[in-house]
């Protein structure tokens, strides 16, 4: 698939989540770099380049996007011919992907440690960290009820019920604003990550900071299940997260109201630092004020240079 379709998947939301688009964007890179048939290098890296930024400019939030095309481009200024760049392309395209995927798999086994027997855990949207933490508690045999918020306005809810329910684990939907109203009964939230800034804020799905203050008030753990491929390195530079604001018409139909009424649709928030109490990465599980140093250790060097 060109970088052109992956990018209009994601733009609309055929390929959504932090860590798949990340993916899809790496896996579209390496298929335009194969589908170059010549040998000039420079007319190759144009064409790679060109590829990274239409899919960079297709959701402009998750960091997961910015830090996975930055890898498959590792090294490749160094590159003396195309079927060098090509092969290092396609390395670190096929690195990317599997750290991503054996990540995912760590988080869930850290992760399920967090979940006890009886617990009731509230997710919001559908992030596949959460739910790799649910399912790994699941199979070690821990019994335990979820409650998934609608999350509007894609209701991305829906996969949730439906991917935790495909597992047999049960589950209850409840729409955005019953959030505060259960959680005197819960015991745990966890929920997914987009982008997490060097001091620990995270964002992630509009609604998320709600639920963290309602969460904060019940003093009910806030766990964030992040891939350390979602922290900011450009937030340590001071930069701030852009958060995407979609199509009105994803929260009202165009007859439903008149012209004059203003419709935002901002799809994503920041929670800040001091309502989450941990974040479970593949590296461990750590306080949100580790966050720098996850950028600065883990990310390393090559995450540290910045251009536009
Ligand atoms: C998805 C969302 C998810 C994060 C993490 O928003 O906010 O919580 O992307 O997901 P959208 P994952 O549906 O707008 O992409 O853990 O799967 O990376």
């Amino acid at each position: 698939m060109s970088a052109e379709d992956v990018a209009g998947r994601i733009r609309s939301m055929e390929i959504r989540g932090a860590a798949e688009i990340a993916r899809r964007a790496a896996q579209a890179l390496m298929e335009e770099v194969e589908a170059y048939e010549g040998d000039d290098l420079q007319d190759l890296r144009q064409r790679a380049e060109d590829a990274r930024d239409v899919l960079l400019a297709s959701r402009p939030t998750a960091i997961s996007l910015w830090n996975g095309v930055q890898y498959v481009f590792k090294g490749t200024a160094g590159a003396s011919n195309a079927e060098e760049y090509r092969r290092m392309v396609r390395d670190n395209a096929d690195r990317f992907i599997s750290r991503s995927r054996s990540a995912l798999r760590t988080i869930g086994r850290l992760g399920a440690n967090r979940i006890r027997d009886g617990d009731k855990v509230l997710t919001h949207c559908n992030s596949k960290a959460a739910i790799a933490v649910m399912a790994e508690a699941w199979a070690q045999g821990k019994r335990f009820e979820v409650f998934v918020t609608e999350s509007r306005p894609w209701r991305q809810g829906v996969l949730t019920a439906n991917d935790l329910a495909k597992l047999d684990i049960p589950v209850t939907m409840i729409v955005d604003s019953a959030v505060r109203y259960v959680m005197k009964d819960l015991d745990l939230v966890l929920v997914g990550a987009d982008t997490i800034a060097s001091n620990g804020a995270v964002i992630n799905k509009i609604g998320t900071s709600q639920v963290a203050l309602a969460a904060h008030e019940a003093r009910v753990p806030f766990t964030v299940c992040a891939e350390t491929f979602k922290f900011s390195p450009r937030t340590i530079y001071g930069e701030l997260v852009r958060i995407e604001e979609r199509d009105p018409a994803e929260v009202v139909k165009e007859d439903e109201v008149p012209p004059q009424v203003r419709v935002f649709n901002p799809v994503f928030d920041a929670t800040p630092p001091e309502y989450i109490d941990s974040i479970v990465t593949e590296i461990g599980v750590i306080p949100p004020y580790a966050a720098y140093q996850v950028i600065v250790k883990e990310l390393g060097q090559e995450f540290m240079f910045y251009e536009e």
